[in-house]
């Protein structure tokens, strides 16, 4: 009997795939998490992950050519788990600059703007962020205010977007916007007269990830850094089904992380002369923390299937993200109280997850979204507004 694999689902990964999770978990545990607690405390980015993600492999790794992978989507769904088995904020990284960042590109770029940006975001030697939610504008992009105006052979940018991660330290910032002609995309560059990224600060949760407020007044943007092939909101929301599908896995690897500590320390830990695995409230914990475990881990590998076979559709993305976020908060809230008062201390990784899934819930479409997603694909009638 396995605890971590219970009902053996790695027996269901190929022999590459397989690979690529004990590839991603050693540089995990070997280089990133020795660091993630004082990262966290500092409310710091490691520095070194781009180029390590680079090095392996994973930045953009569903894509094809340009320097990426070509992997399938569940072994970017794998290396996915396995990163957020660290720090959510590790995932993140990695989401936005091959889901979001990548994804806009290589989907809605030209070819010179393909040739000239993938290989280096791939490689991880250039950061790139996704600029779509705004102070007024987060759940209903619809509502954004950010606006391009065209100017000769230029656009003029003005507005100012929020909670964007990687944003203070990208080399390019994919910004969405209105324009006469629907929503665009524009590739905005450090330097441009105009732009500027300043960090947010006081976060209590994704401790370890920058995040950004992106400022434009009159920034002048060449239509060659115009993303050519979308003007609606399609564009941008075409890549927020990438990265959600990549949450559905991501969070697996937080719920393992969190189940795994408290397993650990419910044998060790002993309180009225037993371990406290030993109480049947414990075991009760114990036992619905690994069922969700792998209730997840399936339906992350079912969807990962679906979408190889190019049959995913974004409502299924929608419950997997939903259905997988709450579970690893339930498995992280209840993880903690098996430690007792250790559990609050970054000591264990248990809290550290939860309120890092705290974002998660309400990143890439919140809870609240999904569901309504979920629901409208169910009975056809549409409850956003
Ligand atoms: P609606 O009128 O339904 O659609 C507008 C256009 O978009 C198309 N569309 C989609 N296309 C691809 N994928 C999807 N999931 C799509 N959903 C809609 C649609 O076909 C239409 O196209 P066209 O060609 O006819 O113009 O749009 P709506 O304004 O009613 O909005 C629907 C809603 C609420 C579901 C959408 O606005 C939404 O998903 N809101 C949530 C916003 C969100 O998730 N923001 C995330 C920001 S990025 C982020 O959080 C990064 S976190 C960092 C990390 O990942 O680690
Ligand atoms: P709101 O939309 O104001 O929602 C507030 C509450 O109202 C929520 O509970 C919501 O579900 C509910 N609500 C809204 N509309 C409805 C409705 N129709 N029916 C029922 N309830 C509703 N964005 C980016 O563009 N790029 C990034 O890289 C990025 N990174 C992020 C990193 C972090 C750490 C965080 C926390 C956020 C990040 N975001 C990013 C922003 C994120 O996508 C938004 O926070 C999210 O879309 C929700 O928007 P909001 O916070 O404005 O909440």
């Amino acid at each position: 009997m396995k605890p971590k694999d219970f009902l053996e689902i790695d027996r269901l990964l190929s022999d590459e795939e397989r690979l690529i999770k004990e590839t991603v978990a050693r540089y995990v545990n070997e280089k990133y998490l020795p660091g993630i607690n004082q990262h966290f405390e500092d409310g710091t980015f490691d520095s070194s992950v781009p180029e390590a993600l680079g090095d392996l492999n994973v930045l953009g790794m569903h894509l094809e050519g340009y320097g990426c992978a070509g992997s399938s989507a569940v072994a970017y769904g794998i290396a996915c788990m396995e990163l957020e088995a660290g720090d959510s904020a590790l995932r993140s990284f990695c989401s936005v600059q091959g889901s979001l960042a990548m994804f806009a590109i290589w989907k809605w770029g030209s070819e010179e703007q393909k040739q000239k940006w993938l290989p280096e975001l791939a490689a991880g030697r250039n950061i790139g962020c996704f600029g779509l939610t705004e102070p007024d504008s987060g759940s209903d992009p619809g509502s954004m205010r950010t606006k391009a105006r065209r100017d000769g052979d230029d656009w003029i940018l003005n507005g100012a977007k929020m909670w964007i991660t990687s944003g203070t330290i990208a080399d390019v910032a994919v910004v969405w916007a209105t324009t006469d002609d629907g929503v665009q995309g524009f590739l905005v560059e450090p330097g441009m007269e105009g732009f500027t990224a300043p960090e947010m600060h006081g976060k209590l949760s994704l401790r370890a990830s920058v995040t950004s407020e992106l400022i434009f007044d009159d920034v002048r943007v060449p239509d060659s850094n115009r993303l050519p092939e979308v003007q609606s909101l399609r564009g941008p929301l075409s890549c927020l089904n990438e990265a959600r599908y990549g949450i559905v896995w991501g969070v697996v690897g937080a719920a393992r992380s969190c189940f795994e500590a408290a397993l650990e320390y419910s044998l060790t830990r002993e309180q009225f002369g037993v371990p406290i695995a030993s109480f049947q409230l414990t075991q009760a914990k114990l036992a619905d923390m690994a069922a969700a475990v792998q209730q997840s881990y399936m339906l992350a590998l079912h969807l990962g299937r679906l979408k190889d076979e190019g049959k995913i559709t974004t409502e299924q993305i929608s419950m997997g993200k939903r259905q997988n976020v709450r579970a690893a908060l339930a498995v992280a809230r209840s993880a903690r109280s098996v430690l007792g008062a250790n559990g609050v201390t970054l000591e264990y990784p248990v809290l550290r997850h939860a309120n890092n899934l705290e974002s998660v819930f309400t990143y890439e479409g919140t809870d609240e979204i999904h569901t309504l997603s979920v629901g409208k694909a169910l009975t056809g009638i549409s409850a956003f507004t």
